[in-house]
């Protein structure tokens, strides 16, 4: 045996999964502001790296987004929450083994001491968590989707496309925020990926011949001005038809309302009128009978539990109906959500709750309830990919991460499309 063989057995024998460095560093989001990555050694080596991301529309009830106020980038410096990752969370998790992430977390959770993660920041926990679960996967020489699933069923999900960007992610007069197609009549991911691919370019063809084209929203969708939202859902359906596929029984759309965004003291805010919840899940009612919805995300604001609750138990059995700002993927809302049927899906965020081993008990929970499960991005996004890996690890069957263009929204499906060469089951929910 070489000396250089023997050296290498020596040191992979020698391998313990001890953190022996954590390094925080800002980088910026695909809007151009300020956010954190952090490496993760394991054993002197660079094993896992993670990129957080942000959201614009957030819910209120979400754990602290760490920023730095002042005049330095518009108040939205993370040199605090750098400095968290470098200093209290570093001198933490160093000397832990990073193959125990449920002890990672809580370790991290204590160490914060408060209940929205305000102290240390969820920015930063969740930097530092997601890099130490890349680390582990890395060190434990699986594929992340398959050491997240730790031999449980894993199956390719059905993509949420948002290729018409309205409300906060958007420079339009259009309230709802995300138009989505939903490929769910295929039988492999990358069919259904390629058939919400010809869609988003068929959808530019509609919009070009109208004279709507403009530039896009924060999720890479178009960002049109319409007379009323409902168009929108025209301008989908129109779309789909030209690509050549069926809509309803090929493609079906998904509304991210983000209703939290015009909910007023006085009302619901849409279309330039004042309306009230149960007159806004009415207009909604109407758009099911006219168009292939088959997914409503937020359609309320985040505390009018009311209104969920009449519009789940009307229209939840043609209708997927999903928690985004109403649970902020935290376990105590979610949990009043499934006892008092306010929707019959959860839309999961791992920057909403801040580690993954939270992250990861709220699917379970959702599972428990026979909920649907949707892993989502952020409307400001990094080029990390670990979103792809948990909404197959976890079997999750849905994920939402915008258009199929720009690359901090391509990285996500693209990472699917390398993944479906090792997993090819394909979860066909619908
Ligand atoms: C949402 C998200 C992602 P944001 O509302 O679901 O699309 O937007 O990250 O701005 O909250
Ligand atoms: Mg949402």
């Amino acid at each position: 045996m070489s000396a250089t063989i023997r050296k290498g057995l020596a040191l992979a024998s020698s391998m313990s999964g001890v953190i022996t460095d954590i390094i925080g560093r800002m980088i910026l989001d695909s809007r151009g502001n300020p956010t954190i990555e952090v490496d993760c050694y394991v054993d002197g080596v660079l094993r896992g790296r993670a990129g957080v991301p942000s959201g614009a529309s957030t819910g209120s009830h979400e754990a602290v987004e760490l920023r730095d106020g002042g005049p330095i980038w518009a108040g939205k410096g993370v040199d605090t929450a750098v400095a968290n990752t470098n200093g209290a969370i570093r001198n933490l998790l160093v000397g832990l083994n990073v193959n125990d992430q449920e002890a990672l977390d809580t370790a991290m959770v204590a160490l914060d001491g408060t209940k929205n993660k305000g102290n240390l920041g969820a920015n930063a926990m969740l930097g530092a968590s997601v890099a130490c679960l890349r680390a582990a996967a890395e060190v434990a020489g699986e594929p992340l989707w398959a050491h997240i699933a730790n031999g449980e069923k894993t199956t390719l999900p059905v993509p949420m496309m948002n290729i018409l960007n309205g409300g906060a992610h958007a420079v339009s007069n259009v309230d709802v925020q995300e138009f989505m197609v939903v490929p769910h009549g295929f039988n492999s991911f990358s069919d259904a990926f390629r058939a919400g691919t010809e869609i988003y370019h068929a959808l530019k063809g509609v919009l070009k011949d109208e004279g709507l084209l403009g530039g896009v929203g924060d999720e890479g969708g178009f960002a049109p001005n319409l007379p009323r939202n409902e168009e929108g859902l025209r301008y989908l359906v129109d779309a789909i038809n030209n690509a050549g596929y069926a809509p309803g029984t090929q493609i079906s759309i998904a509304l991210d309302v983000a209703a939290q965004e015009f909910c007023e003291d006085d009302g619901y805010h849409i279309d330039g009128k004042v309306i009230s919840g149960s007159e806004l899940g009415r207009l909604y009612s109407s758009w099911l009978d006219h168009y292939p919805i088959i997914s409503m995300e937020d359609p309320f604001g985040e505390d009018d539990w009311e209104s969920w609750i009449e519009f789940t138990s009307r229209e939840g059995h043609r209708c997927q109906v999903v928690g985004d700002d109403l649970y902020v993927t935290n376990p105590q809302r979610f949990k009043r959500g499934i006892e008092e049927g306010a929707s019959n899906s959860i839309l999961i965020k791992l920057n909403q709750i801040g580690t993954v081993s939270e992250t990861l008990r709220v699917i379970e929970m959702a599972k428990q309830a026979e909920f649907g499960t949707i892993i989502s991005h952020r409307s400001g996004e990094t080029s990390d990919t670990t979103i792809s890996d948990v909404a197959v690890g976890t079997n999750a069957g849905q994920i939402k991460t915008g258009a199929p263009a720009r690359s901090d929204r391509t990285a996500k499906y693209n990472q699917l499309l390398r993944i479906s060469e090792q997993c090819s089951d394909y979860s066909n929910l619908f």
